[in-house]
């Protein structure tokens, strides 16, 4: 159980320096961009809270980086876009997706990662979470109590296999949150790269 806890930790050192900076930013500019950075774990069949309720007339721009192991089968661990020789099933959190992608989810609305370099906007108010696109079983659901913060991710009814059992490492996950541009702005925004 520590070593899930261990990484909250140090994802609320990250989520508080990271608000005293943007207020800070504030003082100077309304255009201030506030940056959430949060590793999602491969293992946790929870959505993992990315510390980020995006308010209306906001919009994150989400981008991923690292690999994590998602198939004791496979033999590489792959990126944001999971394995992309394979499409994922119904028993998947995200079926048509790929294997062991990142997934976005903010409300209902869940999005997935097709590529690793993939930069995801998301306009919709909400909590922001996230997990790995694998099946969800009932050893996975036992063990999804360890995310705070998180929502468990029900056994899928076809569940098979090792689900999030055999899955290791994190993604980084960057979310950069900024007022939505709109064509009226009279200063060019943010967000651009
Ligand atoms: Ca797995």
């Amino acid at each position: 159980m520590h070593r899930f806890l261990l990484p909250f930790v140090a994802l609320l050192a990250v989520v508080a320096l990271g608000s005293v900076a943007a207020i800070a930013e504030d003082e100077t500019s309304t255009n201030a961009e506030e940056v959430f950075v949060k590793e999602v774990q491969a293992e946790g069949q929870a959505w993992q809270y990315s510390g980020v309720k995006l308010p209306k007339g906001y919009t994150a721009t989400i981008t991923a980086t690292g690999t994590w192991g998602i198939n004791a089968t496979w033999d590489k661990k792959v990126g944001a876009a999971g394995n992309t020789d394979y499409q994922a099933s119904d028993a998947y959190v995200k079926s048509g997706a790929h294997e062991g992608c990142l997934l976005v989810r903010v409300g209902d609305t869940i999005q997935a990662f097709s590529k690793d370099d993939e930069v995801i906007r998301i306009n919709t108010p909400g909590k922001i979470y996230f997990c790995a696109n694998d099946v969800a079983t009932n050893e996975g659901l036992a063990r999804a109590e360890s995310f705070v913060q998180g929502i468990p991710i029900q056994p899928a009814k076809d569940a098979h296999g090792s689900g999030y059992q055999d899955n290791d490492g994190v993604i980084k996950v960057r979310v950069a949150v900024g007022k939505t541009k709109k064509e009226s702005s009279p200063k060019k925004t943010d967000g651009e790269e």
